[in-house]
């Protein structure tokens, strides 16, 4: 089902991808199903694919744009009923960084494996992370560091987190972070990529 939907996601066309779900749409098929059966299905195909080496990064980026694409016209319509999402997650970039293609890339991929993603940007400070998890009641926080500068900010922030919001799980990643230093610092996982970070995400959801 939704076959030429998920051959746009798995060649990274966006046009035909929005084309196609909004096609979907008048012809009355549930938002949910477009999602879960056209979208994300393709989706964990280039998960599949990538793990393989059967797909480049690059690939990987372009398909996730196409599902976010589509996302923006579906999104709307499955807020009210939350069927679909698998959790939040609430995503930033740490306090002091400014990097942010690895974390969208991430988000995207969490979007596309159907969480709710609440993206607080760059740059951000612990209070803001913590005063999102209390307002979206999420349980689950991914925060990026690309810099060995900052990745030290990492330690305080998910002390701070873990005290203020005992429960919550907190996840990181970026270049500079490895599965030891993850774990020293007491995160509650770690992911080298995007995809990987689907597998971690939903295990941290329980
Ligand atoms: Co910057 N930068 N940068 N930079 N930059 C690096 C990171 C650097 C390695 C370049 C270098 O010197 N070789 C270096 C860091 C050195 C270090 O700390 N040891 C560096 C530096 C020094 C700097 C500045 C200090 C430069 C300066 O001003 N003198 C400055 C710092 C600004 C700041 O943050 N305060 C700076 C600025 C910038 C730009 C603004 C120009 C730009 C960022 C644009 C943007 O993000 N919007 C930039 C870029 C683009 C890079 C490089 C070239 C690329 C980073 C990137 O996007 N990679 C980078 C060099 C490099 O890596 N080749 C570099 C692609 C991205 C998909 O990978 O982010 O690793 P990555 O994400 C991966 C995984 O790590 C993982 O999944 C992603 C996809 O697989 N992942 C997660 C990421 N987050 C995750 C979260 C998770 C799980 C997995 O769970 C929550």
């Amino acid at each position: 089902m939704f076959e030429d939907l998920q051959k746009a996601v798995l060649e990274g066309e966006g046009e035909e991808g929005l084309n196609l779900t909004r096609a979907y749409l008048d012809s009355g098929e549930k938002p949910e199903e477009i999602i879960r059966d056209g979208l994300v299905a393709a989706m964990n195909e280039v998960g599949k694919r990538f793990k393989a080496y059967e797909m480049y990064l690059p690939e990987v980026i372009m398909s996730a744009n196409v599902v976010k694409k589509s996302m923006q016209l579906l999104e709307p319509l499955i807020q009210e009923s939350d069927m679909l999402s698998m959790g939040k997650i609430i995503m930033a970039t740490v306090k002091g960084d400014l990097h942010d293609i690895g974390k969208n890339l991430v988000s995207m991929m969490l979007e596309g494996a159907g969480f709710q993603i609440i993206d607080l940007g760059v740059d951000v400070p612990v209070h803001r992370i913590i005063a999102a998890i209390e307002e979206n009641r999420a349980t689950v926080v991914g925060i990026s560091a690309l810099l060995t500068t900052t990745m030290m900010a990492l330690e305080p922030a998910i002390q701070q987190i873990h005290e203020k919001r005992p429960g919550t799980k907190v996840m990181v990643g970026g270049a500079p972070i490895t599965q030891e230093f993850a774990t020293k610092i007491g995160a509650d996982g770690f992911a080298p990529d995007a995809l990987r970070a689907i597998d971690l995400a939903k295990k941290l959801v329980g």
